[in-house]
C-alpha cells in the first residue's frame, strides 16, 4: 500500500480530547474524501482492520422494526412513503397509534425469530403529550421481554425525553439523513439544526443515540462525506449508525432517482466504520434489492448490524430464513 493510500491512525487517535480519548471528532471533509478515493481493496482492508479492533467480525446484531403509527405525516421528507404532502400519493393507509398489547405481541414474535432489539417507529413530527403513556407502556412491555428497545418518533421535548428515559428506553433513532448542504433538497419542514438539537437532547438524557442517513438520493460523494462528518464530529459518536440505501417508493419525488453504484454504498459503509470505530454500523434499508455478495461485502466493510424481519416500516425486507441462510453461508451468527 502506498503511503498516500492511508490516513494515519484511521479513526483511532487521541485527538478527541477528553470527551472520548480513543476516537476522533475532528474529521475534515478532505480527509474523508481521501478515504472515499482509496482503491477499494485498500479501503476495505483498513475498514476491516478497524472493525476487528472493536467488533467480532463474525457477529451481526439483529434489530427488528415495527411501524406503531403509519402514514399521514406532516413532514415533507422526499424519500418517505409516509409524508402526506406527496401529491401523487404512495397508496399507504394512515393508521392510529397501535395498542400496547399488539406491539408487545409482535415484539415477542421478533424475539422468537432471533431479533435482540425492537425499534418502534411513528410517522410524526413529534409525539403528542397525550400519547406518552402509551409509548411508555410499549417501552416497558418490550423491555420486560428481555429485548433492547429503540424508538423513532420525530422531535422530542425535554419532558418527553425524560419520560422515555425513565421508562427504560435504550436507544432513540433520529437520522441526519444527508449532508447539511444537500438537506434542503430533501426536507423543508424540519431544519438540520432541529435534528441536531434532538440528538443533543437524547444524548443529554442518557439514552443511546442511533443516527445515520440515506444514500442514493441523488446526492454527491461530497454529501455522503459531509453526512459522515456531521455524525463523527458530534461530541460522542452515535452508538448506532444506520446507513440506508434509498428504497425508491412510487409516488415520492425520489421514485425515479438514479440508482447509486453498489460499490459506492460499500465505500460509504467502510468510511463510516473507519470514522466511528466503536459504533454499530447498520446495513439498513435497501437489502431487499441487494445481492448476497453485496451484503457480504458490506459486512466485510464493517457493517455490524442489520434490520431483520420481513418488513421495515412500510416496505419489504428479506425473509428471516433467507437472512439465516446467508449467515450460514458466511459463517456469521446473530448477536
Ligand atoms: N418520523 C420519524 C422521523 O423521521 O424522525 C421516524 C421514522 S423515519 C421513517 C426514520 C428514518 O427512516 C428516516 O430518517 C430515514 O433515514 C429512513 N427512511 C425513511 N424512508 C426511507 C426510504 N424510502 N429509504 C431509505 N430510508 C428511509
Ligand atoms: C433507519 O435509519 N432506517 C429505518 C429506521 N431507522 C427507522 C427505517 C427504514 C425505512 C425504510 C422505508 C420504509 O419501510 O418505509
Ligand atoms: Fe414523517 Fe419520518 Fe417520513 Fe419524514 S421520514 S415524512 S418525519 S415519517
Amino acid at each position: 500500500m502506498s503511503a498516500s493510500a492511508t490516513v494515519a491512525n484511521p479513526g483511532v487517535s487521541s485527538l478527541g480530547g477528553d470527551v472520548a480519548p480513543d476516537t476522533r471528532h475532528d474529521w475534515k471533509r478532505d480527509e474523508i474524501l481521501t478515504l472515499f478515493d482509496l482503491p477499494l481493496m485498500d479501503l476495505l482492508f483498513q475498514a476491516q482492520q478497524v472493525h476487528r479492533l472493536w467488533h467480532d467480525p463474525n457477529k451481526v446484531q439483529l434489530s427488528q422494526l415495527i411501524s406503531i403509527k403509519t402514514g399521514g405525516c406532516a413532514e415533507d421528507c422526499a424519500y418517505c412513503s409516509q409524508a402526506s404532502s406527496h401529491k401523487e400519493g404512495t397508496g399507504l393507509t394512515a393508521t392510529k397509534l397501535m395498542e400496547v398489547e399488539r406491539v408487545v405481541a409482535a415484539a415477542k414474535q421478533a424475539k422468537a425469530g432471533g431479533a435482540s432489539r425492537y425499534c418502534m417507529g411513528a410517522a410524526w413530527t413529534r409525539p403528542k403529550d397525550r400519547d406518552m403513556d402509551t409509548l411508555v407502556a410499549m417501552v416497558k412491555g418490550v423491555r420486560d421481554l428481555g429485548m433492547e428497545t429503540c424508538m423513532t418518533l420525530g422531535m422530542l421535548s425535554d419532558h418527553q425525553t425524560s419520560q422515555l428515559k425513565d421508562a427504560g428506553l435504550d436507544y432513540y433513532n433520529h437520522n441526519v439523513d444527508t449532508s447539511e448542504e444537500y438537506y434542503g433538497q430533501i426536507i423543508t419542514t424540519r431544519s438540520y439544526q432541529e435534528r441536531l438539537d434532538t440528538l443533543e437532547r437524547v444524548r443529554a438524557a442518557g439514552i443511546n443515540v442511533c443516527s445515520g442517513g440515506i444514500v442514493g438520493m441523488g446526492e454527491a460523494r461530497e454529501d455522503r462525506a459531509g453526512m459522515l462528518k456531521t455524525l463523527a464530529n458530534l461530541p460522542h459518536h452515535p452508538e448506532s449508525v444506520p446507513i440506508n440505501m434509498l428504497v425508491a417508493v412510487p409516488g415520492t419525488p425520489l421514485e425515479n432517482v438514479e440508482k447509486l453504484d453498489p460499490f459506492e454504498f460499500v465505500r460509504t459503509i467502510a468510511v463510516a466504520r473507519i470514522m466511528m470505530p466503536k459504533s454499530e454500523v447498520r446495513l439498513s434499508a435497501g437489502r431487499q434489492s441487494m445481492s448476497e455478495e453485496l451484503q457480504a461485502m458490506c459486512f466485510f466493510a464493517g457493517a455490524s448490524s442489520i434490520f431483520y424481519g420481513e418488513q421495515l416500516l412500510t416496505t419489504p425486507n428479506p425473509e428471516n430464513n433467507k437472512d439465516l441462510a446467508l449467515f450460514q453461508k458466511l459463517g456469521l451468527s446473530a448477536a
